[in-house]
Formats: C-alpha cells, sequence, structure tokens
C-alpha cells in the first residue's frame, strides 16, 4: 500500500485542477420569450421547428413543466434568482429584483463564484434590469461580430411599418402624455420582410453569441462558460424575414377551438388582450375575426421557426467550436400565450395555458436520450438543476428543486404538484402594474369598466376597489389531475379566498369548466394542499 501514496498523491496533486477544468461543463442557457410548449416535438401538427425537435429526440423534453407567473420580469427574476415572485417582491415588470434583493446570488452569479465566464446576448432578464455587475462577468464580443447592430425604429424593416410606428408613437405621447402612454406606443402586430435572419435583433444575438463564443475560446480556453442567448420573438410584435412566414400555408393554419371564457370561471381571471389591442390594425374593442386571427396564428409561427433556426446556428457553432461535448444545452420559455384560446390574446392569466411552458434538457453525458417526462417540474428548479450537473454546491435560499434525477430516470414519481401566481389580470395593466389613471383614460376605460361590472356582480358584498385593483393575488396549483386556483388578499395568507376554480384535467384539459362550487368536498383538500406550498408538495423518494 505504501508505495502507492506517492503515486497517487503525486496525480491528485498534478491533476486535479485540470480535471476540475476539463469536467466541468460549459451551459449554453436558451431563453425563449412568450413561446408557448407549440413545437414539433410537443406534438404540434403546425409548427414547424425542426431544430428543437432533434434536441429533444436526443435529450429530455419536458411535458409539464409550468413558471411561477405568466409575465415576462417576474417568470425571469424567479427562475434567475432561484426564490419564488412573492419571496423576492417581484410580481409585475417594473419592479428591479436587485433593488429588492440587493445580496441575492443568481444563477449566473453563482457560476461565475465557481470559476465560471458568464456572459448574455439578446434577453434574459427583463428590459433594462440586466444585473451587469453581478450576474455577468464579460460583455459579449460586440468587435467579432461579422454584423453591425442595425436600429429599426420601432423594430420594423419595412418603412411603412416603421412610419406607422413613428405616427402612432407621436398621436399616443400628444394625447397622453410621456406618462400615461408608455405600452400604447406600437407600430403593426407583425411584418413580414424579405431581409436576413440577422437584420431583426435575435438574428443579430445568434451571430453576436457565436462570436462571443469563438472569443472566450481563443482568450481563455480552459475556463469554463455560461453562455446564455436570448431570444425576443415569439414576443408581440410577430415579426420574422418572410421566409419564415412561407413555411407556412395560412389554410392549413386552425384557430384555437376553446374561445370562451370558462364556464362559471372566475371574472377577475382573464384580461381583455389589451396587449394585442395596443397594435395597429387590431381592434380596440370586440372580438379579433377570424381571418386576423389566423394572420397573427401565422405570423407567432414564422417567429417559432425564425428563432428555431437560430438556435440551429448556434448548436452549430458548438460542433464547429469542438466543444460540443462538454456543453450542456437547456433551452425554455419564460410563459405560455393565449392564441385566441378562452377567448383572450396575450400572456398575464394563472391557466394552463399561459403557466405551461417548453423545456428541453441536453448534456453529454445523460444516459437516457430521445424521451419525454410527465413529471412536474417548474421554472424555478433549473437554478439547482444546472448546479447540480455543473458540480457546484447549492445556495442555501434556493425555493426549487433539481429535476437532475429525471434526466437518467424520466418515469421517477417527482414532485405532487407546482405553483403559479399572478396578481387580478382583469384589473392590471398589461405589464402586471396596477391600474393607472392613465389607463383608464385611454381607448381601455370601457373594456375595463365592462370587465369590472362582471367582478363586482361576482364578487357581491366582498367586491372590494382597493382590495382587487391593489392585493389581489391568484395563487394556483397543478397537481397530477387538478389545476386550483385561489384568488386571494395577498397581504393575509390565512383569509378566506374571495374565490376558487377547480379543474379536473381528466375530463377536461382546456380547463372550460370550474367545478368548485360543484365539488366542495374536492376542493377542500386541494385548499389545504396549497397552503402546504413548494415545501410540502416536493420530490416524492424514489425508495
Ligand atoms: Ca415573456
Amino acid at each position: 500500500m505504501k508505495k502507492l501514496v506517492a503515486p497517487i498523491c503525486l496525480y491528485f496533486c498534478l491533476s486535479l485542477p485540470l480535471l476540475a477544468d476539463a469536467k466541468r461543463p460549459n451551459v449554453l442557457f436558451i431563453a425563449i420569450d412568450d413561446l408557448r410548449p407549440e413545437l414539433g416535438c410537443y406534438g404540434s401538427p403546425i409548427a414547424k421547428s425542426p431544430v428543437m425537435d432533434a434536441l429533444a429526440s436526443d435529450g429530455l423534453l419536458f411535458n409539464r413543466a409550468y413558471c411561477q407567473q405568466a409575465i415576462c420580469s417576474p417568470s425571469r427574476a424567479s427562475l434567475m434568482t432561484g426564490a419564488r415572485p412573492d419571496t423576492i417582491r417581484v410580481v409585475e415588470n417594473t419592479a428591479y429584483f436587485r433593488e429588492l434583493n440587493p445580496d441575492i446570488v443568481t444563477l449566473p452569479q453563482h457560476f461565475i463564484a465557481n470559476g465560471y465566464e458568464a456572459v448574455y446576448c439578446g434577453k434574459i432578464y427583463h428590459a433594462r434590469m440586466t444585473d451587469m455587475e453581478h450576474s455577468w462577468s464579460r460583455k459579449p464580443a460586440f468587435n467579432r461580430c461579422p454584423f453591425p447592430r442595425k436600429r429599426l425604429p420601432g423594430n420594423y424593416a419595412l418603412p411603412e411599418n416603421q412610419k406607422l410606428w413613428a405616427e402612432n408613437k407621436e398621436k399616443m405621447l400628444a394625447k397622453y402624455g410621456q406618462n400615461g402612454s408608455g405600452g400604447l406606443i406600437h407600430g403593426p402586430a407583425y411584418e413580414s420582410a424579405d431581409v436576413e435572419d440577422h437584420v431583426y435583433f435575435d438574428g443579430f444575438n445568434t451571430q453576436l453569441a457565436i462570436a462571443t463564443l469563438k472569443d472566450h475560446l481563443q482568450k481563455k480556453p480552459k475556463q469554463p462558460l455560461f453562455l446564455a442567448l436570448g431570444f425576443t420573438k415569439p414576443h408581440l410584435d410577430f415579426i420574422a424575414p418572410k421566409k419564415y412566414w412561407d413555411l407556412y400555408d395560412p389554410k392549413t393554419i386552425k384557430l384555437a377551438s376553446q374561445t370562451i371564457s370558462p364556464k362559471g370561471g372566475a371574472a377577475t381571471g382573464l384580461h381583455a388582450s389589451f396587449e394585442l389591442r395596443t397594435r395597429h390594425g387590431i381592434p380596440k374593442k370586440g372580438p379579433i375575426g377570424d381571418d386576423l386571427a389566423r394572420t397573427l396564428l401565422h405570423g407567432y409561427y414564422a417567429c417559432v421557426s425564425y428563432v428555431d433556426a437560430q438556435i440551429g446556428m448556434m448548436l452549430d457553432a458548438l460542433d464547429r467550436e469542438g466543444v460540443r461535448d462538454n456543453t450542456i444545452v437547456i433551452v425554455w420559455g419564460d410563459h405560455g400565450w393565449h392564441l385566441g384560446d378562452m377567448g383572450i390574446w396575450g400572456k398575464a392569466t394563472n391557466y394552463e395555458i399561459a403557466t405551461r411552458v417548453p423545456m428541453i434538457i441536453w448534456t453529454p453525458d445523460m444516459k437516457v436520450r430521445g424521451k419525454s417526462t410527465d413529471a412536474l417540474v417548474e421554472l424555478i428548479d433549473m437554478y439547482p438543476t444546472l448546479c447540480e450537473l455543473a458540480g457546484l454546491p447549492l445556495p442555501e435560499h434556493l425555493e426549487g428543486h433539481s429535476f437532475a434525477p429525471l434526466l437518467n430516470d424520466p418515469k421517477r414519481s417527482w414532485k405532487k404538484a407546482v405553483f403559479s401566481q399572478f396578481p387580478n389580470p382583469a384589473l392590471r395593466e398589461w405589464a402586471a402594474n396596477p391600474l393607472s389613471t392613465g389607463m383608464r383614460q385611454t381607448f381601455f376605460g370601457p373594456l375595463i369598466e365592462k370587465v369590472e361590472r362582471g367582478i363586482i356582480k361576482q364578487q357581491g358584498d366582498t367586491w372590494d376597489r382597493d382590495l382587487f385593483e391593489n392585493h389581489l393575488m391568484g395563487y394556483t396549483m397543478r397537481t397530477d389531475r387538478y389545476r386550483l386556483v385561489s384568488w386571494q388578499d395577498h397581504r393575509d395568507p390565512d383569509a378566506k379566498p374571495l374565490f376558487v376554480e377547480l379543474y379536473d384535467h381528466k375530463t377536461d384539459p382546456q380547463e372550460t369548466v370550474n367545478l368548485a362550487a360543484k365539488h366542495p368536498r374536492k376542493v377542500a383538500p386541494l385548499v389545504q394542499q396549497l397552503k402546504l406550498g413548494w415545501r410540502g408538495n416536493g420530490p416524492t423518494s424514489k425508495d
């Protein structure tokens, strides 16, 4: 034995740092804005997504992944901090998680602390809340990108659309002033221009990410890289190069099949499609006609295919640079989207269509490939998962569970329930902010009054304007079989819910009938289960 001591010691002394570097995988972290799980690999007969389909066929597809809140900033802030919206107090788009949680350690920040370089291209956090100081260790290689960033007015490439956007901007500013016009300035809801991919933001950012990968590998070949690439499509406006529109025959595009609100559902559970209606050419009230709906769907699918093609270029770059076999790839969407489903357009609800997200993971050494899992998982689980897969310790503040065990055993039993939340969709602005006076003065005023009348009628004596506008929170829980939505005053967790919804996915996967009033015996235990929260509904032990 004694003879072995010296060589073993020598081996470890010399090779541990090298081994650690060589074994620590890169992470390609791909975020897609407003992508609902409508891809070929999710069974869509329409969407053309060959790259993501191929990734899923060699990786693991999550059939039941859910966001924590169906709107950009809260969803992303929760995922990136590993803490839930209520914990970090980010439940609308303008609250900055870093200002409210100065010391919280984000996912890329934790990777940096463990020896990684971390860099982002495109949209990872929301808007200007980029957390540059803490979450990222370098800037992208702008100087090595083969294309310049084009500044397109309103993000449109076609002059006629740029003109419409500029005219609308002038009109809204004149009418409502700077404060009341923030979300109202838009041009058309879609654009098909015969331009190259990099002319628009997502194509440019893909090239930038590829250039940054090359730059990193040349400058720091031994340092593992956390590369985040965030796409802004298929978020409105549905803008994509013409060649992606040409992939689809509009005649084959089917409109939403469930176009009315849930029977007996919460009057406060759905909004009046504010985000879409701000666009030029979209009716400011009333239904969206079938022809327009079909064009909007066409635009959405074109954007999905555009993003899919960019992911293909990014994955090809990993292969070309020889790092694919040491890179974890994860692709996710920040929330779902109602494309006319339940009669509305947009995100920002507590229902399945808005809370369910696409998620695909691929790792070089996963043992099971090309499978999907029905396990209930949440975007908040990504932080501990990536830590586990990269061999990093887990920070104590995390409120999710690593789903790494599912990679090798996709059918194992897992969480009992997952959780999302959204403040009153009907009486909030599109950024989930409380309604401003300015909003009520816009063309939305009558729409708001109409939904408000419905809420007052449903709630009777429990209607309270301040509570419903500023303090109401819908907490929703998805179990294997049910979706429960409990509308309550978030300031008092013990108060009786103001309204409860129950949907049975075994018999009603589109959530068309609220069963809560008819089945109080089913509701009671589920309300108790909801109260146990994520801590009381974690993964079941296999043994
Ligand atoms: Ca989003």
